[in-house]
């Protein structure tokens, strides 16, 4: 009785209910234009149902902000950029806006509100897919791009998967995921940013929203690709040039780049989960010197830790920290440290203490601060959202500066806890305007990195050393980023290639992988190949888990620590083409490590899944890496004249060659007209090497300008210009090698210059600024022979070329070579 007579109102309800329901799962697009201002730069819109300020950042950079509800606080840790003054013209008529810049043209239709980007010479370069355009679910966002005929997608930062990500889609979650699947998505990190492509155009989207987001190149759909995140504004940062490491600068100018790094974080590192008590750590250290593996690094993972409890030592594993790294020091080596974010909520213990205290660990929305479970235990997470957060961190790093580290390791820093379900209602202070979760969840590694660079360059007084595991775009300006718990197998090892040559086009140019592999048992090819291509990426990091075998060079018999003394010995001589080149970066963004198609963004071949995994290394090599058990394998040689960097046989470009392949070396090719400079060999960066500079000069056919780099490897003098900057120019039709003029106040520790031609007809001698210098023909090997163990203990010999050299002086004058 009383249900039938509540029955209407119930069913009222409910249907309200359901009404709301089916109104908010409603696509809601934003309709067509209302209002238009135009302000100097910027057009400020509204439709019928949304709010959108258009800004030029640059000439070839357009930023676009949309929200259903007026624009909200405009705030981003990852743009670090102001819009540079720039000649726009803006203009409109009843039917669309459009805005001219010398690089771009933008064209916003009113009925409806859609976007379209051109070239300036017309060409259609992105447009709003017609009819879904920008459109909310719910809080949702998304914008849809109409898909181009032909149209490659790279980039997103740390992504599994092909080169070209057509077809797939893609979700930014930071993720702790130990020993993931070679296809596994989200890992890590969260770039998004990416490189679309086609019809001989190529541009950049950087989508700043920090919600968990959505990218779809493709995926399920044959009409669009789409970008969209759970909350938040659109806005995207639209990008367009020519060339794609001109679109990479001009990321990087919005979101930042790497700091030069220590010369010492570009040496060998040596790691495992852990080295402990000291003397063990020792012991690594020496027997490496012993084996003559030079060496620069040594890592302590979390058994240093009293009981795992951050910002203490373990006294009977460590009793004397700051006397080990002393020690280390004169061996040689710098010491890095690991630190996870989770301080164990244990009553009596400082940082503990310190941290309830001054009130910087983030909260459940109630007040109460929020514990979850890591290694220590349950532990509280400082709040690096707030300035206060980043202080008390910045003042607890400094302990470890005080013991003598040299680098900070940021682990687990996703968040990663037991469980891996961070409550969504736990709020960030977010520089005063309070967030959860949702939003701060992708930033909290970014954050994390900005304050241990912070404390650690404060207290240090010099570069520190950073790497991290979590990253949101703008992370690349304090820390290098490693990819994680990757797998001792060969399909990880090409993987952790395409992974950092993803990172390198959006924006992070020092990565590193596990050589080796983190989880499982590398077997010994795989362990030598991994240890040749390491030789050949930024950060160079042997590491391995806590329960596999001992994983240092000389644990896989003595053909493998030949193998792997080769090429770091290699590693070493390069490192001043290697430190030039990471300061390159530090310029422009463009990445040392890079996908063939930075250079070859047009040429299908180069995104072929036969020769993806194939990279430069800086400007003059490429890498043809290969599973280490193949014999032989397809190489394909992109445009221009490729030397044989063993033995300098020339191969032509636009082909595709079959190789014999063989453990004992990593197939690496030099581009014609290539300058590389190198040192003599040493033990470790603390070590001076002689006083001559090895210029290696590969005969080509045009002009090329090499940017030689020095400074004192450590403090931040560079910052005033005491550095050693010098261009060096191979003009090829005009047979000369020029060394302009210094620029910086600091000398270079290379008193002699040695020429080194490759390629070249033989000649007598060759005029240095007129006068004549004599050319010696010599037999050059960059690796030395292997052992073969056999009866006759021979050799197997290693490949080598013949070259003409001559040495001589290096003023600061400028110097001109006549080849
Ligand atoms: O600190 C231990 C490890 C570390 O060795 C590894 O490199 C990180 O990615 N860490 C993860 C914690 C858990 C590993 C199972």
């Amino acid at each position: 009785m009383i249900f039938r007579k509540l029955f209407p109102a119930i069913s009222l309800i409910l249907l309200s209910a359901l009404h709301f329901q089916v109104s908010a799962q409603q696509v809601k697009t934003p309709g067509k234009v209302k209002t238009v201002s135009i302000s100097g730069q910027q057009v400020k819109i509204s439709t019928e149902h949304a709010f959108a300020e258009i800004t030029v950042y640059s000439p070839a950079i357009i930023r676009v902000r949309m929200d259903k509800q007026p624009l909200g606080n405009d705030f981003s840790y990852a743009v670090i950029a102001r819009p540079v003054a720039t000649a726009a013209q803006i203009t409109q008529n009843s039917n669309e806006i459009s805005i001219t810049t010398d690089s771009l043209r933008m064209r916003i239709s009113k009925h409806p509100f859609a976007i379209s980007f051109f070239s300036p010479s017309g060409d259609v370069i992105s447009e709003d897919e017609t009819g879904l355009t920008t459109s909310w679910i719910g809080d949702e966002v998304t914008t849809y791009k109409k898909m181009q005929e032909q149209e490659r997608f790279i980039g997103l930062g740390e992504k599994t998967g092909n080169l070209d990500r057509k077809g797939e889609g893609y979700t930014n979650w930071n993720s702790d995921v130990f020993g993931y699947a070679a296809n596994r998505d989200p890992i890590y990190a969260t770039v998004p940013f990416y490189i679309g492509i086609h019809h001989h155009h190529n541009y950049g989207i950087f989508f700043d929203n920090s919600f968990h987001s959505d990218f779809n190149f493709g995926a399920s759909n044959n009409r669009f690709s789409s970008f969209g995140a759970r909350g938040g504004e659109m806005n995207y940062y639209f990008i367009y040039h020519q060339q794609m490491k001109d679109i990479i600068s001009s990321y990087t100018s919005l979101t930042g780049r790497m700091p030069m790094p220590p010369l010492w974080s570009l040496g060998y590192q040596q790691n495992r989960y852990s080295y402990y008590p000291d003397t063990e750590v020792l012991r690594i250290a020496q027997t490496l010197r012993e084996k003559k593996i030079p060496a620069d690094g040594i890592t302590l993972d979390i058994h240093y830790m009293d009981a795992y409890k951050l910002f203490t030592w373990n006294r009977e594993r460590f009793p004397q920290p700051k006397q080990l790294t002393d020690r280390l020091k004169d061996m040689g080596f710098r010491v890095t440290v690991i630190v996870d974010p989770g301080i164990k909520a244990e009553a009596g213990y400082a940082a503990y203490e310190s941290g309830r205290k001054e009130n910087i660990f983030i909260k459940y929305s109630d007040g109460q601060n929020y514990t979850g479970q890591v290694w220590p235990g349950w532990c509280h997470f400082p709040d690096f959202t707030s300035e206060k957060g980043r202080q008390w961190w910045r003042g607890q790093i400094k302990s470890y500066i005080r013991e003598g580290v040299s680098g900070i390791w940021n682990d687990m820093n996703e968040i990663a806890t037991w469980g891996q379900k961070m409550p969504n209602n736990v709020v960030f202070d977010y520089e005063g305007h309070p967030i959860t979760h949702l939003q701060a969840h992708n930033l909290y590694g970014l954050q994390m990195v900005r304050a241990s660079y912070d404390g650690a360059r404060e207290a240090l007084q010099q570069r520190p050393f950073l790497l991290t595991r979590a990253a949101y775009a703008g992370s690349q300006r304090y820390s290098a980023l490693w990819t994680g718990d990757n797998r001792a197998e060969e399909d990880h090892m090409l993987l952790g290639i395409r992974l950092m040559n993803s990172l390198g086009v959006s924006g992070f140019s020092f990565t590193g992988m596990d050589v080796g592999g983190f989880t499982g048992n590398p077997g010994v090819s795989l362990y030598a190949r991994w240890m040749q291509i390491g030789a050949f990426i930024p950060y160079f990091r042997n590491h391995t888990g806590i329960n596999t075998k001992s994983a240092e060079p000389w644990a896989f018999g003595e053909e493998v620590l030949e193998i792997s003394r080769n090429y770091i010995n290699l590693r070493y001589k390069l490192l001043p083409y290697l430190y030039s080149s990471m300061y390159a970066s530090t310029r422009t963004g463009v990445p040392v490590m890079q996908t063939l198609a930075l250079n070859n963004a047009f040429d299908s071949s180069v995104y072929d899944t036969r020769f993806q995994n194939q990279y430069g290394f800086g400007p003059a090599f490429m890498i043809a890496p290969f599973e280490s058990t193949r014999e032989f394998g397809k190489i394909y040689f992109p445009e221009g004249r490729w030397y044989n960097f063993y033995t300098d046989a020339i191969t032509g470009g636009r082909q595709e060659i079959t190789a014999d392949l063989n453990i004992r070396t990593l197939p690496v090719f030099v581009k014609e007209g290539s300058i590389i400079p190198m040192q003599s060999l040493i033990q470790s960066t603390r070590e001076k090497p002689s006083d001559t500079l090895s210029l290696h000069v590969y005969q080509g056919g045009s002009t090329y300008t090499f940017i030689y780099y020095e400074d004192d490897g450590e403090s931040l003098d560079n910052e005033k210009g005491i550095y050693y900057e010098r261009a060096i120019t191979y003009d090829a039709p005009g047979k000369q090698l020029t060394l302009a003029k210094p620029a910086g106040a600091y000398n270079s520790q290379f008193h002699y210059i040695r020429v080194i031609l490759h390629g070249f007809p033989a000649q007598k001698s060759i005029a240095v600024n007129g006068s004549p210098v004599s050319l010696q023909s010599a037999a050059l090997s960059f690796l030395s022979p292997i052992s073969r163990f056999d009866p006759q203990g021979s050799f197997i010999p290693a490949e080598s070329c013949t070259v003409q050299e001559a040495v001589f002086a290096n003023t600061n004058q400028l110097i001109n070579v006549g080849l």
